[in-house]
């Protein structure tokens, strides 16, 4: 089991961790009474972050559906009959805009998601353009684009991009069941590359999707693995799409969700854990309950990539009420 060694405060650069976790490591902290986890979480996150401080993105879909790809879980994919139609890539122009109403509202950090099995080179340049001006505006950048080919990630880098999000999504035994288009061994790769050249990772999963807790003890484990973890680890709870194969999916337990916070927090001590999609579903009590269990940033904007988030206005009275400072 891991130590309650003392760490770094948050955003010095550690030495390599070299802890491994195992699955039945991840799985035991899922079975300790709730409020001895909960303990233990907040004790790991005040070693390493202030307790009353959130991150706070904003995403924008930037290309939005028609994918190739099979994600069972996801309304952008063409395979399935859903509410999401098919659009062309947004112009630069469209997204520095969106990008300045984000600043404006007090974001630091500006995600672009585009629903591509990975650009190509044509749409690549537009990007590394988006990223560009987004920077110049004085913003952190994150794209998620899909699987990156030789050579991409060096042209991100290289437009100034600071985070790349590709998720695990899941358990690399499960992940068959949810996806059939590409493996998990490729979402390793497009990790590995973007590392390569000095991009941080941003990668965590999706809850919900049908997975027992002992897959989600290994992708927590997965990603605590890696050298170094992700920087930040956003947990999504599904957004059950009309018309993708999971839209009946049964929902996950709340205390299980938290669970996977708490131990997200623990094996991955310096990382951002992002309470990211589903969040607009849950009470103010089960988001407190989550920033306790140690996840500190969360979208903020109205939108996530097609599906409605929490009203930004509602998210402000809950930081109020809550005494949490944006960072
Ligand atoms: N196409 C790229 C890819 O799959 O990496 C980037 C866009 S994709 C929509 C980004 C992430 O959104 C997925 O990896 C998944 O974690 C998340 N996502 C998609 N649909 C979701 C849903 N219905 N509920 C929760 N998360 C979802
Ligand atoms: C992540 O982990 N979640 C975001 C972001 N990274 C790209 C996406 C959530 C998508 C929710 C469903 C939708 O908007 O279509
Ligand atoms: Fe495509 Fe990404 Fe949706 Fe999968 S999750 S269908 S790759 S947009």
């Amino acid at each position: 089991m891991n130590t309650l060694a003392a760490s770094p405060p948050a955003g010095a650069v550690s030495a390599p961790d070299t802890h491994r976790w195992t699955v039945s490591q991840v799985e035991a902290l899922y079975q300790m009474p709730l409020m001895d986890l909960l303990f233990r979480a907040q004790q790991t996150h005040r070693q390493n972050f202030d307790p009353n401080e959130v991150q706070r993105s904003a995403l924008l879909s930037i290309k939005t559906g028609g994918c190739p790809e099979d994600c069972s879980y996801c309304t952008q994919s063409a395979r399935y009959k859903t509410d999401t139609e098919r659009e062309a890539l947004l112009r630069v122009e469209e997204v520095v805009s969106a990008a300045k109403e984000a600043k404006a509202k007090g974001v630091t950090r500006f995600c672009m998601g585009a629903a591509w099995r990975g650009p190509k080179e044509k749409q690549l340049d537009v990007v590394t353009q988006m990223i560009r001006e987004v920077k110049a505006l004085g913003m952190e950048t994150c794209v998620t684009l899909g699987m990156l080919k030789e050579g991409q990630a060096q042209k991100l880098k290289e437009a100034g991009l600071d985070y790349y999000n590709h998720n695990l999504d899941t358990d690399a035994e499960f992940y068959d069941k949810v996806i059939t288009t590409h493996t998990h061994a490729d979402r390793l790769d497009t990790i590995a590359q973007v590392r390569a050249v000095g991009i941080k990772v941003c990668s965590g999963g999706i809850l919900g999707l049908g997975e027992s807790r002992r897959n989600r003890a290994a992708m927590i484990a997965q990603l605590a693995n890696m050298n170094p973890p992700p920087e930040s680890v956003p947990i999504n709870n599904l957004v059950a799409m009309p018309g993708t194969p999971l839209a009946a999916a049964e929902k996950i337990d709340s205390f299980e969700f938290v669970r996977t916070i708490a131990a997200a927090r623990i094996a991955m001590p310096m990382s951002w854990v992002r309470l990211s999609a589903g969040r607009e579903v849950m009470s103010q009590e089960m988001q407190a309950m989550c920033f306790f269990a140690g996840a500190n940033s969360i979208f903020y904007c109205d939108k996530l990539l097609t599906a409605s988030n929490r009203d930004t206005n509602a998210d402000q009275a809950l930081f109020e009420k809550l005494g949490l400072r944006v960072v």
